[in-house]
């Protein structure tokens, strides 16, 4: 009995320890279905890898999964679903810090841009540092890396009111 009381009590005590080490990113709003991804399951998806200056110029690699294929995988209107009202609404990325960012969806759609913002979890071969990760929002193409959010938490489409 007194055994089978201490195997419960170190469950109870292990169990928050094993989801801290599957965080996840959750994608709601305007979506058709609701999507969590744990960044063990980000292998699964495609990937690429893309080239970001960090803040002070020096270049490096990020590899994951385009943001593309994340949103048309939520059922959010991308590509030919893109336009009329659909092109008011955005896409807001929350970090653990509290760190937020915008971004129309017009930004993220292929059929608007070559660039590829990607959800990271590797840079230059390794796994992000604890700072930076797991996983991190990389956004090529522009004069500095601020929209790059790391240690990405959520991800809400709305459409924008006012
Ligand atoms: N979560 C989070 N992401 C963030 C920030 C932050 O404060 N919190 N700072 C941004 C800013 S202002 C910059 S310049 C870059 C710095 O990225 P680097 O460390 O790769 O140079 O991260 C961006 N991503
Ligand atoms: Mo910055």
């Amino acid at each position: 009995m007194k055994l089978y009381i201490l195997f419960l009590f170190l469950n109870v005590c292990t169990l928050p320890v094993l989801a801290q080490q599957k965080p996840a990113v959750k994608i709601s709003g305007e979506v058709a279905t609701p999507l969590t991804i744990y960044v063990d399951s980000l292998a699964q998806w495609p990937r690429i890898t893309v080239n970001l200056k960090d803040r002070d110029g020096k270049d490096h690699s990020y590899s994951g999964t385009p943001l593309q294929a994340i949103l048309e995988k939520a059922g959010v209107t991308m590509g030919k679903q893109l336009r009329g009202k659909n092109l008011s609404k955005y896409l807001m990325v929350k970090c653990a810090d509290g760190y937020e960012v915008l971004f129309s969806l017009a930004e993220l759609d292929s059929s608007f841009t070559d660039r590829q913002v990607i959800l990271a979890n590797e840079t230059d071969g390794h796994a992000l540092p604890a700072d930076k990760g797991p996983l991190r929002l990389v956004v090529p193409g522009e004069k500095k890396p601020a929209r790059s959010s790391f240690q990405v938490v959520e991800m809400v489409v709305r459409f924008a009111k006012d």
